[in-house]
């Protein structure tokens, strides 16, 4: 099957730094919201934090070995704002910058692509406090300083960014679900931070076009393979509604400008839609090179009049995984053909797909056949996209090892490298590492 992929196809692994990188407040990293969050009771399972992580600041030369080991060409990581501005702007932690500028230099030395996000999550906790972080318009400015300088230190060897990832996750599972940080709970404020994490998208893009000679920029996008819960009239306009909220707020808006219609309509009805200023539109669809489609389950949805998303999702019956997210890889195929004709048609890269399964370390292996066979189904479905004419040019396995899975702690693992915290967090590969390196090899 590799064979069957574009030559110049990009296959990596992607992480992200608050979910890896430990070392949370030492070496003139300043606190970013996860640092305070994990520490408020019940918000993590286990109370865990990501204090410690994987140490992956510390262990960067063993895991770049192992990527090395499995073959893969491409790295995806997120540059934590923290480590490199402490209080989110103004006064630079240079040895956070040279933990990064090692990062880079090791990874290329082993001819492994650096593709870096600059926004996962990890708001300087600074910018919460002084101005509430997202829920300040004034957040594009600092989110657009700080790309800019980003680019000014590693443009030079890093040449795909992503301006952020999952912007409905930093909207609507921290402001609207409560359940990731800040954890509040209120649709309209949820709304007006994805208004503003699309202006710092744009913004950081417009920056990248005045001050960048060669490289690409896209936006990561979790994806949701919408099907409706029957074929009732109720159900196929929920399900489109369901699209709207997830997809298309996030795909549609940077491309055309304007807001899923309906759904908006619905919001200003409800009086929870975003304040829209002169030439927002503008900067939010600022052109932009690619996409990056996180593409992890389907949803099946069902109507809900009495809900303002008009829309809630209902358990299906495909088999799931450790998160309880059902297994179905005919919706990635599904969803890039989607994004490819519906937003743009521009190249994509998978920039994470994977698993968490019940991993267990017995006699020093890690016997992971479901994550096998999950990538094995994803990787055809790719396939099919590529040969429908989609342009797709990478694939990101999520993730490179076990690692700080948000509220769900360390329980969830999806890594390809089995992480022991339990004994110096020693990294053992998996079965399905070995199934990706031969993957990889088989030319
Ligand atoms: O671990 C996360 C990642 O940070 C963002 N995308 C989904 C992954 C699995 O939940």
């Amino acid at each position: 099957m590799r064979a069957s992929f574009p030559e110049d196809f990009l296959w990596g692994v992607a992480t992200a730094s608050y979910q890896i990188e430990g070392a949370d407040l030492q070496e003139g990293k300043g606190p970013s919201i996860w640092s305070d969050f994990t520490y408020e009771p019940g918000r993590i399972d286990s109370g865990e934090n990501g204090d410690i992580a994987c140490d992956h600041y510390h262990r960067y030369l063993e895991d770049i070995e192992l990527m090395t080991r499995l073959g893969v060409n491409s790295y995806r990581f997120s540059i934590s704002w923290p480590r490199v501005f402490p209080e989110g702007r103004g006064q630079i932690n240079q040895t956070g910058i040279d933990f990064y500028d090692r990062l880079i230099d090791e990874l290329l030395k082993r001819s492994i692509r650096p593709v870096v996000t600059l926004y996962h999550w990890d708001l300087p906790l600074k910018l919460q406090e002084r101005f509430n972080g997202w829920e300040s318009r004034e957040i594009r400015h600092y989110f657009g300083d700080y790309s800019s300088s980003m680019f000014s230190k590693f443009g030079d060897r890093v040449k795909l960014w992503i301006t952020m990832n999952e912007p409905y996750c930093s909207s609507h599972v921290s402001y609207l679900w409560g359940e990731h940080a800040p954890g509040k709970r209120d649709l309209r404020i949820s709304l007006s931070v994805a208004h503003n994490l699309l202006l710092s998208h744009g913004e950081a893009v417009k920056r990248f076009r005045e001050e960048v000679r060669d490289g690409m920029i896209g936006l990561t996008n979790v994806s949701a393979f919408v099907e409706p819960a029957s074929d009732s009239r109720a159900d196929l306009r929920a399900a489109r509604l369901y699209d709207q909220f997830v997809n298309g707020w996030f795909f549609e808006t940077p491309i055309t400008g304007e807001y899923p219609s309906e759904l908006f309509s619905r919001f200003e009805i409800a009086g929870v839609s975003p304040t829209i200023e002169d030439e927002d539109m503008e900067l939010i669809s600022t052109p932009f090179d690619f996409w990056g489609v996180n593409y992890y389950t389907r949803n099946l949805v069902r109507s809900q009049e009495s809900s303002v998303l008009g829309s809630e999702v209902v358990q299906g019956d495909l088999p799931k995984t450790e998160m309880g997210w059902e297994i179905y890889a005919e919706g990635l195929e599904g969803f890039l053909f989607k994004v490819f004709k519906e937003y743009g048609r521009k190249p994509i890269y998978v920039t994470e797909n994977g698993i968490a399964s019940k991993d267990a370390l017995v006699d020093g292996n890690v016997d992971d056949g479901p994550r096998i066979d999950y990538l094995r189904k994803h990787f055809s479905a790719a396939l099919n996209a590529i040969k429908g004419g989609v342009d797709l040019r990478g694939f990101f396995v999520w993730t490179m090892m076990d690692n700080f899975e948000w509220a769900r702690g360390y329980s969830k693992r999806f890594g390809l490298v089995y992480v022991d915290f339990k004994n110096d967090l020693k990294r053992v590969p998996k079965k399905s590492f070995n199934y990706y390196r031969d993957f990889l090899r088989s030319l």
